[in-house]
């Protein structure tokens, strides 16, 4: 089944796991406010309308080329607009990273300023062989608004988002894979990869998925000491929950796979 919100493609497959395509290639996906609405309308229902996993996907050469440039220019906007704005930015993202449903991003072309504070609200990140990461904001006069001093400083560290940001740096390649900029580089598509990767997510049990999607990133937040006290607790439920039962009856039985290193 294939519908749209707004500039948002969206495939639902019979396995639950849907495909999520930022469908503005002739603008290089750039992220105008009604896209970012679009993201919070279809990311605050992903859960409760059945979603195992999504992938996130970009039309054209380009995965996303950040905040609409133009569109921000022509709405000369207010500080006051610009901070709700960027409050908008931080709902979608967060409805993301916190929704409980894995999302892995298949990355192309430019992942830069706003693109990359996409990117790194996504729980999996694939990059094919174009794809490249920066900061622009530095050089175009404006600062990050979308989370990128969280998420992207968490990925890569403080001095080296600093130094993207002062000079415009680019990483790509290997090197943006060492830096955990993206999980995993391929040599043909990011896309191939990223539908894998989200099959293979979406059989885990729900609940466990949405305790890895939320549960990881909240800690996160808290004291190390206030952290394993969540963690506890989350595992009382998670690790109790009857769906599981068949799984460890078939470790018990000796009927399930075995953890084995790769060929
Ligand atoms: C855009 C945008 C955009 C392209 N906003 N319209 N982000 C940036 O500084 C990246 C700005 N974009 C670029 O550097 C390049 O466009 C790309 C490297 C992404 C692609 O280059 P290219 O040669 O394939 O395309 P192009 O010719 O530059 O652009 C094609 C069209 O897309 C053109 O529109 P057209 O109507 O003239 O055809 C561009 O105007 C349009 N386009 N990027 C609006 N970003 C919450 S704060 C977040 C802060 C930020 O994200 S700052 C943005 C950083």
């Amino acid at each position: 089944m294939q519908d749209s919100i707004g500039n948002l493609l969206i495939e639902r497959q019979p396995d639950g796991v849907w495909i999520v395509t930022l469908n503005r290639p002739e603008k290089r996906n750039a992220l105008n406010a009604e896209t970012v609405e679009a993201m919070i309308a279809l990311f605050s229902g992903a859960m409760r309308d059945g979603a195992r996993a999504i992938v996130l996907a970009a039309a054209g050469d380009h995965f996303c080329a950040g905040l609409d440039l133009v569109e921000h220019h022509r709405a000369d906007r207010s500080p006051a607009e610009f901070w709700q704005l960027c409050l908008r930015w931080h709902e979608a993202f967060n409805k993301m990273e916190y929704g409980g449903v894995p999302v892995i991003a298949a990355l192309q072309g430019a992942v830069v300023g706003g693109g990359l504070e996409l990117a790194s609200a996504a729980h999996i990140r694939v990059a094919d062989q174009s794809a490249y990461f920066a900061l622009p904001e530095g050089q175009r006069g404006l600062f990050t608004g979308g989370g990128a001093t969280i998420r992207v400083a968490a990925l890569v560290g403080k001095a080296r988002m600093v130094d993207m940001m002062l000079t415009g740096r680019v990483y790509q390649g290997q090197e943006a894979v060492d830096l955990g900029l993206a999980q995993y580089l391929v040599e043909g598509s990011s896309f191939d990869r990223a539908l894998e990767l989200a099959r293979k997510a979406a059989q885990n049990l729900p609940l466990t998925n949405f305790a890895i999607c939320s549960a990881i990133s909240h800690m996160q937040n808290m004291s190390p000491f206030d952290a394993a006290y969540a963690e506890a607790c989350v595992a009382g439920v998670v690790n109790t929950q009857p769906e599981a039962r068949a799984r460890l009856e078939a470790f018990a039985n000796k009927t399930a796979a075995r953890v084995r290193p790769n060929d």
